[in-house]
């Protein structure tokens, strides 16, 4: 489907597609669940979903959310706490609406929220709150992070202990209004609208060693494909839409991400965290709900894949539940493709 106003599912509960694995929890919705291993224990920072009546559309504006709840397990297989209210956007000095997918850092005793949300203009910028403890509270900076832009921050601490930002998204995420380091309100409402030139990248920069700001300039990550070309535009099955996540497997960088409308998560590999990356394959086929959007980290010594769906609001794609499974890295560096429902 090409619009997210689209809810592929059906109403019979019985036709209804067999998951292969259950929502952490069920008292809330739950999305985007970027999980981190903290002082052994296993903290997943999903954006909170609710219904806030909010008509849907191409932008997303139904995915109206207000909050953010920290997750926290003890073991993969253990209970999933809530731990309540970690940051509010009342308490953000800048935000207007639109708290988007979260993820989150620890560095200098401290744990770092980065966030996305509309400013009062209705521009996406990327936010950052503070905290002593992983479950917050966290308190928000008095601004977005200088030179951030569009949606979906993934931090990656590298094995030197340098951390990198990942972000952007199209369409409702904004990116494509951003060229020359400036906001175009007038601009595209999907993509860049050429099918034969290099589709829009994500981007990277560095963090600095506050970790509330960036080291250097933001850089465009650049997705190949085997002949070491950029993905064209029109390449909707595996060119970058949003939800960037970094994951380092045997000395590889792994840039994973959404390609949106066509509902994937896909993968690439290079060997620099700046990239470029070369397209490898899919990590996990088109969930119940638009949205596809996940995490993949180590926890002691097996992989998993944080993601989400919608089959427990009846397929209402802002209405989601964040799940895990295993994920299974092959002999060559290749990812094997999770299928999420027992076929
Ligand atoms: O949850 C709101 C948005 O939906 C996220 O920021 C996107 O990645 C998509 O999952």
């Amino acid at each position: 489907p090409d619009s997210q106003a689209e809810t592929p599912v059906t109403d019979s509960v019985e036709q209804r597609p067999k998951p292969i694995s259950e929502p952490l929890v069920t008292h809330i919705y739950t999305a985007d669940p970027s999980a981190h291993v903290f002082d052994g224990k296993i903290y997943i920072y999903p954006s909170h979903d609710i219904e806030s009546g909010v008509k849907e559309d191409d932008l997303g504006s139904h995915f109206d959310m207000k909050d953010y709840h920290i997750l926290s397990m003890d073991s993969i297989t253990g209970e999933t706490k809530d731990n309540g209210v970690a940051l509010d956007i009342k308490d953000i000095p800048w935000a207007g609406k639109q708290l988007w997918a979260p993820d989150a850092a620890f560095a200098n005793g401290k744990y770092y929220l980065y966030f996305p949300a509309k400013d009062k203009s209705d521009v996406f910028k990327i936010g950052v709150a503070v905290s002593t403890s992983p479950i917050g509270p966290f308190k928000a900076e008095a601004k977005p992070i200088e030179g951030s832009y569009s949606i979906d921050p993934a931090v990656f601490t590298d094995t030197d202990g340098s951390s990198y930002m990942y972000f952007g998204g199209i369409w409702g995420g904004q990116l494509q209004r951003w060229t020359a380091g400036k906001y175009d309100a007038n601009g595209s409402k999907t993509d860049a609208q050429k099918d034969e030139e290099p589709a829009i990248s994500p981007r990277v920069a560095k963090l600095n060693k506050s970790m509330l700001g960036f080291a250097g300039a933001v850089k465009e990550v650049k997705i190949l494909d085997k002949e070491g070309k950029e993905l064209l535009g029109k390449n909707h099955d595996r060119r970058f839409f949003e939800a960037s996540w970094m994951h380092k497997y045997n000395g590889k960088y792994y840039f994973s991400y959404s390609t949106g409308d066509t509902h994937f998560i896909c993968y690439a590999t290079g060997d620099s965290p700046y990239g470029p990356f070369t397209y490898r394959g899919v990590v996990l086929n088109p969930v119940i709900g638009w949205t596809n959007h996940h995490s993949i980290v180590e926890i002691k010594g097996k992989w998993y894949l944080f993601y989400h769906d919608s089959i427990l609001s009846g397929g209402k794609t802002h209405l989601r539940s964040v799940k895990v499974t295993e994920l299974i890295h092959n002999a060559d560096g290749s990812i094997v493709t999770i299928e999420p429902y027992v076929k």
